[in-house]
């Protein structure tokens, strides 16, 4: 049985280089057959941001879970890293965002995740947003805490769960 890259890592064996690996190529490939699938093709095609909070310059992880769900046909826009709460917003304006994604990775940048979901609140949107959180410190708890959609530990799991809050 085929075993996709993002189950692999999460059973522990396959690593993180051969999933980069696997998910540019996957990337490349799709930038090929995307203008030859019609509309019509069941291809996940929700519109997605992704970034890192304001004052974190880490990007390793979340670059991987943007691959993972421009692998699983997302339409993403990795827009960064250190983002202000205020371009998030501009952001999800701009693309027509169903999904944001905040990425953190110091307990001192998780806070920054909770003032993004407000400020999304505040201008307006978050009813027409679903917001996941992730990066070595998130935990479920916090996710909840702070009034997310959704947390998961790796990619694999993340471009899955991207994909049943699209649906
Ligand atoms: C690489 C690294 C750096 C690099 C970053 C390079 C880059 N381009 O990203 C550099 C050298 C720049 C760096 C700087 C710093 N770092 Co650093 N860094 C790391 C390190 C070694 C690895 C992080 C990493 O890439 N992991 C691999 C990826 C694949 O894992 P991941 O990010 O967790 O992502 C996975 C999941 O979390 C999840 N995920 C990630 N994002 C998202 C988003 C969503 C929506 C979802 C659903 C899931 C998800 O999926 C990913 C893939 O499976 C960690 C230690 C560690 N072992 O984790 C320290 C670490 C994170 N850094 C740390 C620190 C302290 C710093 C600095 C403050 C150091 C300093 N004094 O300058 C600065 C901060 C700079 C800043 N303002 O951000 C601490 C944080 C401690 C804490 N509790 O906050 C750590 C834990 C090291 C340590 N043990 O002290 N760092």
């Amino acid at each position: 049985m085929l075993r996709l890259p993002g189950a692999r890592l999460e059973n522990g064996d396959m690593f993180i280089p051969e999933v980069l690996m696997s998910a540019q190529t996957m990337s490349v490939c799709l930038d090929i057959l995307k203008p030859l699938l019609g509309d019509d093709e069941g291809v996940q095609s929700a519109n997605v941001i992704i970034g890192t909070v304001k004052g974190d310059l880490h990007d390793i992880g979340k670059n991987l879970v943007s691959m993972m769900m421009e692998s699983g046909g997302m339409n993403v826009h990795n827009i960064g890293v250190d983002i202000e709460p205020e371009e998030f917003v501009n952001q999800i304006k701009e693309k027509n965002a169903s999904i944001v994604c905040l990425s953190a990775l110091l307990t001192t940048t998780m806070p920054m995740m909770k003032q993004t979901i407000d400020a999304i609140s505040e201008a307006g949107l978050r009813d027409k947003v679903k917001i996941m959180i992730g990066g070595a410190p998130v935990t479920q708890s916090y996710a909840d805490e702070i009034n997310a959609d959704g947390f998961t530990p790796d990619a694999g799991s993340a471009a899955k769960l991207a994909k049943a809050l699209a649906a």
